[in-house]
């Protein structure tokens, strides 16, 4: 006899953001039937979903995640297998200016589904409903763990030889699951408390709950107030300006496809009194990049890649927390570099202003993930490396910029 296969079903509160959208593909393509949940909004939010939208297997839900009988209703209604919790106010600068609502959000949200959830499993027996939550980096702040790698000895003549003044290790600073939180924003802190109510309702209530503490992730899909995608559009703005005045300037035929930028002698720039903008040789101008510190280094993995391992950590016998991240850190100013080489800028000094505005009350200088337990216990690791990310981004906004220049 054919065996029936159940259908599991997932339900994605944030399907609209960055790794709602990716999570929701990868789903779908693992045979689910994908709830999303979105919020009211008076304009389109469903750009990312544009390739799922008319999926049979994808059904859209409106609420909003502070609404506690709206979150427990849906739960009721769909009985989910797996809950992936996503939504937020995720950008850590506008948490300064919105505490009250990031907190909402980030934490009252979360306890809104853990409850639901709860409650499903005293009333009715429900069981088994796994609950991923979006943990981050942030939790970290400045804390960081220094692990040592030993060096092989050095042997000579049969003899082990200790060099005076060589350390016979390696240090490296990084994040992992045992380093100490120390939250430095409001968006920190409320993360923090979330990942708390994670560890809570587990060991309280026996659920199936658990946190992936993701470290930055990037795509093009990224909202565009963050800071990579923040340089990328900026830079495909910029070519778009730059090749056009170039054709007025010469009245040359040559618009190139921005990638293939300054292969052409041009005037070199000028600038304003102020210098804010850039002034091309016919006086059109062009508003400089303006950044915050160029100093904090971010350890930058793909959101696509990160989306599996969510999915990984809600397939485990019982519930476990683990970070997940490239290994690798790099500063704004690195990303820069990379962003414009793929523009044929070497030098981006003079198009890129430090603006104080975009500086945070508190700052987290550096992060750098160990994601050795997930690569041990999940089979996890990144597939997508740095250059090859920046570059991904940097394609992809330099192909949509040019679209909307040509009115498509
Ligand atoms: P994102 O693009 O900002 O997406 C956030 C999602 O939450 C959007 O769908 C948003 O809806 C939704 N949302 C916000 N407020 C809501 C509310 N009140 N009710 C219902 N939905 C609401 O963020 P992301 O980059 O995909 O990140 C996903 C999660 O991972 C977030 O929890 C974030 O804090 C966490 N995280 C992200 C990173 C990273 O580097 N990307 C790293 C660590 C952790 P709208 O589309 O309507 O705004
Ligand atoms: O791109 P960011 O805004 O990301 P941030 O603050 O690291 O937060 C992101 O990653 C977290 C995981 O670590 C997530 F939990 C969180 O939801 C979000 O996805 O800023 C990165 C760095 C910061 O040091 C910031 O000060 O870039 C610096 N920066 C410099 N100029 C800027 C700017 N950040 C932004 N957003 N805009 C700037 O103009």
């Amino acid at each position: 006899m054919n065996k029936i296969k159940k259908v599991k079903i997932a339900l994605i509160f944030g399907c609209t953001g960055q790794d709602g959208s990716y999570l929701a593909e990868f789903l779908l393509r693992k045979e689910y039937h994908v709830y999303g949940v979105y919020r009211r909004s008076s304009t389109n939010t469903f750009e990312r979903l544009s390739g799922i939208i008319n999926d049979n297997n994808f059904t859209l839900i409106e609420c909003d995640i502070t609404d506690a009988s709206g979150v427990s209703k849906i739960i009721y209604d769909v009985e989910p297998d797996e809950i992936y919790n996503l939504a937020a106010q995720s950008h850590v600068g506008t948490s300064f200016a919105n505490p009250a609502s990031t907190f909402q959000i980030n934490t009252i949200g979360l306890l809104n589904i853990l409850e639901a959830v709860r409650r499903e499993k005293d009333h009715y027996s429900k069981n088994d409903t796994k609950v991923y939550h979006a943990s981050t980096s942030e939790l970290f702040g400045n804390n960081y763990t220094i692990s040592k790698t030993y060096k092989p000895p050095h042997i000579e003549n049969g003899m082990r030889i200790q060099l005076p003044d060589v350390k016979e290790y390696t240090e490296k600073k990084h994040q992992n699951e045992s380093t100490p939180f120390n939250p430095l924003s409001p968006y920190a802190v409320s993360k923090v408390a979330a990942h708390n109510l994670i560890n809570m309702y587990k060991e309280s209530y026996a659920m199936f709950c658990c946190a992936g503490i993701l470290f930055n992730h990037e795509s093009p899909r990224r909202g565009e107030n963050f800071v990579t995608r923040k340089i990328t559009k900026w830079i495909a703005e910029f070519v778009k300006w730059d090749d056009l005045n170039y054709f007025l300037h010469f009245n040359h035929p040559h618009l190139t496809s921005g990638l293939d930028h300054i292969k052409l002698p041009r005037p070199p720039y000028e600038f304003d009194t102020d210098n804010i903008l850039i002034l091309y040789g016919n006086g059109c101008s062009f508003p400089k990049l303006r950044l915050g510190n160029l100093d904090a280094k971010r350890d930058w993995g793909y959101a696509g890649d990160y989306v599996e391992a969510m999915y990984l950590m809600l397939q485990r016998e019982s519930p476990t927390n683990y970070v997940i991240s490239t290994g690798e850190t790099r500063s704004i100013r690195e990303f820069l570099d990379v962003a414009f080489a793929c523009v044929n800028i070497d030098d981006w000094r003079d198009l890129v202003v430090v603006d104080p505005e975009f500086y945070r009350p508190s700052e987290v200088d550096y992060l750098c993930g160990d994601s050795r337990k997930a690569k041990k216990e999940l089979g996890w690791s990144p597939q997508t490396g740095f250059k090859e990310l920046v570059q991904t981004m940097v394609k992809s906004d330099i192909k949509l910029s040019q679209e909307n220049h040509r009115g498509l």
